[in-house]
């Protein structure tokens, strides 16, 4: 080895980076690259950690032997930005040099002493309020950061630059337009001088894509869309002739992940809209629920892989793609995973795309009518979460996965919010293990027709969940190198739609719950070693990192609009020198889907929805009414709801139709009976009529 090289080398170790194929010579920020490139210790500078997604800190300060001392060393309430029900609060945090980075629901940022919780200052985005084309809450996933800015997405599809030091804003750039369907909800990642941003709207018929923006000025140096035009790259997979590449959704929803070494970045692409009509369609639908790999400089395409082909079960691929190295029969691999909305963690080669462990395709089900396709991936190894429903009263079909529906509602599990839904896995390379988070619930799917109209929700049909059907959740350990479940624990309420996991070099994994609490578990069995209560659903993923030779790991606590776990606005840090006392438990979220308990209002003809900041509610949720009774449904909140009737999976047989805000519709009951109804934008709201 000569001189150089072995000074080169030396300096790649000293640094411990990750590629160290890969030596910088010019990067627009030296000192981000460097921590981007390199195992996460003090600082947490991106939103998976660093460029892998991993969320695996080299921190061991707190460990299996000392976790159960933990506790809070701060707790910061964000002045009320994102507190309500139309809110979720999912935003992992950033640190640099002992100042934290957090943005919330309502896209406003703030930056927090990382060892007193102390505000040094805050941006409040001011976006309209009135913004209609949120599909699943008013949510931001987190924050980059580099050349001494911060970058976000909002709500409003915008992609913003602010001076880390004081907040104020450098330039935004709309990358769309959201009276057109689209937002962001996904911390960007940046790296070497780009800002790469997914976008979202699949629930409104968009045009998915990746967008680079120039880190210095915004301007958008390219974009690569996930819906090929005909021609391109995976045209042929949609029917000719037809304009669904400009409205087939296949958003993305998280964080990429960048392998510098091999130029590539990586992403999880959504589902394709509408969401439960395959009938119009015909074709694999590329590239919708895939993983897709790009050349980062650039955006040429490299490789994809498509997890559910033609899909009609809103089984996407949301959470973010993970990058991790194994030795396979004693060869060294280049690993990406990811964790589906199937219950599968599907596991691929970073090289190329192809299976690292083996996926097979096989034969499934046919539906003529929804163009099913005729071969679906299944992965050699254990899916998380049960892939069939139980068979319920009231409903004459159930199946598993890849179980095909037309008209007649259909059981099937996993749902269509997962297996694992937005929320982020962890990788341990000290176990070789995968924490996956997931969500165990039935979905009624049923198609129905739906025509494309800007700026409006395009599902073609439902998945709410049965009325009175258990819902819940687990953890996973899943090992890398077979895709085998090394541990499992349930949980009572659905994971997976909101807080994810990292893990420690101290042996641990932390997690939120959406009952409030933050959990540490042994990274090489699953066992609870401690639970604190941070007063509001803790349904976001924690991080690690170090003040003043101090260990923290923090959390947002502020609930998930989707689970229905408490609403707040706090930050929360825990230390082994911690002296704060765990807060009182908030009212856990349902555990059954449905009205089913809860207060009747006697005799009461109206409903208002979205009232009272609690956007994703009916009010009252259940009213025992006379026949002959006309029930006026107002829309009370900021996004257009329905009221629509729901039997036995079965929709519309009533309905009020879409009410923007401020607008009424009467539904006379004339018959005694028992009226369910849902919102079927948001069709995990429910309703009860009861008639006499
Ligand atoms: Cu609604």
């Amino acid at each position: 080895m000569s001189r150089c090289v072995r000074l080169v080398a030396q300096t790649l170790i000293a640094f411990g980076l990750l590629f160290p194929g890969l030596a910088e010579v010019r990067a627009a920020d030296p000192e981000i690259d460097r921590l981007l490139q390199s195992p996460t210790g003090k600082d947490w500078v991106t939103n998976g950690g660093n460029l892998t997604n991993q969320r695996y800190s080299t921190l061991k300060q707190i460990d299996t032997s000392n976790v159960k001392q933990l506790k809070g060393a701060w707790m910061t309430r964000l002045k009320g930005s994102g507190f309500g029900g139309k809110y979720s609060f999912e935003a992992t945090p950033l640190v640099k040099d002992g100042i934290m980075y957090i943005v919330t629901g309502n896209d406003d940022v703030f930056a927090l002493n990382a060892k007193t919780g102390e505000f040094l200052w805050e941006r409040w985005s001011g976006i309209d309020q009135k913004i209609t084309s949120v599909c699943c809450g008013w949510d931001n996933r987190g924050l980059a950061m580099g050349e001494g800015m911060l970058f976000l997405g909002q709500l409003d599809a915008n992609v913003v630059a602010l001076d880390i030091k004081t907040g104020r804003e450098v330039w935004k750039t709309p990358i769309e337009v959201w009276q057109d369907g689209y937002g962001v909800t996904s911390a960007p990642l940046y790296y070497d001088g780009i800002v790469y941003s997914g976008i979202t709207g699949g629930e409104y018929g968009v045009r998915g894509r990746l967008t680079a923006l120039d880190a210095k000025t915004g301007k958008i140096l390219w974009r690569w869309y996930t819906l090929p035009a005909p021609g391109d790259v995976g045209g042929e997979s949609w029917p000719a002739g037809t304009d669904h590449y400009l409205h087939g959704g296949a958003t993305i929803w998280n964080t990429p992940a960048l392998d510098p070494e091999l130029g590539l970045v990586y992403f999880s692409v959504g589902n394709c809209g509408p969401d439960y009509d395959g009938s119009i369609r015909e074709g694999d639908n590329l590239f919708c629920a895939s993983v897709v790999a790009l050349k980062a400089k650039t955006g040429e395409y490299a490789w994809h892989f498509q997890e559910v082909h033609h899909d009609i079960w809103d089984y996407d691929a949301a959470s973010p793609a993970l990058l991790f190295d194994t030795v396979i029969n004693g060869q060294p691999r280049k690993g990406i995973a990811q964790a589906g909305r199937t219950g599968w963690v599907y596991i691929l080669d970073r090289t190329n795309g192809k299976p690292l462990i083996g996926i097979e395709e096989r034969a499934v089900q046919q539906e003529p009518r929804q163009k099913t396709a005729k071969t679906q991936p299944y992965p050699i190894g254990d899916a998380i979460v049960p892939q069939c429903a139980k068979p319920l009263e009231g409903y004459e079909r159930a199946g598993c996965i890849f179980e095909v529906f037309w008209e007649e509602p259909t059981l099937v599990q996993p749902s269509g919010i997962g297996g694992t839904n937005w929320s982020p896995m962890s990788y341990n390379p000290d176990t070789g293990f995968f924490y996956v988070p997931g969500t165990i619930r039935t979905s009624a799917f049923a198609r129905y027709g739906d025509q494309y109209k800007k700026g409006k929700q395009y599902n073609g049909g439902t998945q709410a969940a049965p009325i009175g059907s258990e819902m819940s959740g687990n953890w996973t350990g899943i090992t890398a190198t077979t895709n085998k479940i090394a541990w499992q624990k349930n949980v009572p309420y659905r994971v997976g739609s909101g807080g994810g996991s990292s893990t420690t070099a101290g042996g641990l994994v932390f997690h939120g719950d959406p009952s409030g609490t933050i959990v540490a578990r042994d990274a090489k069995t699953g066992e609870m070693l401690w639970q604190f209560q941070t007063g509001f659903g803790a349904e976001a993923t924690p991080m690690i990192y170090e003040v003043d030779g101090d260990q923290y790991v923090a959390i947002a606590a502020g609930g998930n609009q989707g689970v229905g776990s408490a609403n707040g606005d706090a930050v929360w840090a825990f230390s082994l020198k911690g002296q704060l006392n765990p807060l009182w438990p908030p009212p856990p979220p349902p555990a059954v889907a449905g009205p089913a308990s809860g207060p009747i209002a006697e005799g009461a003809d109206t409903v208002k929805i979205g009232d009272n900041n609690i956007e994703f509610g009916y009010f009252p949720k259940r009213t025992r009414v006379k026949a002959g009774t006309a029930i006026t449904f107002t829309n009370a909140g900021d996004t257009p709801h329905t009221a629509t009737a729901f039997d036995n999976g079965k929709i519309g047989s009533w309905d009020t139709g879409v009410l923007n805000s401020g607008e009424s519709k009467t539904v006379t009951f004339d018959k005694p009976g028992n009226y369910y109804y849902i919102c079927t934008p948001h069709p995990w709201m429910y309703g009860q009529v009861i008639v006499e």
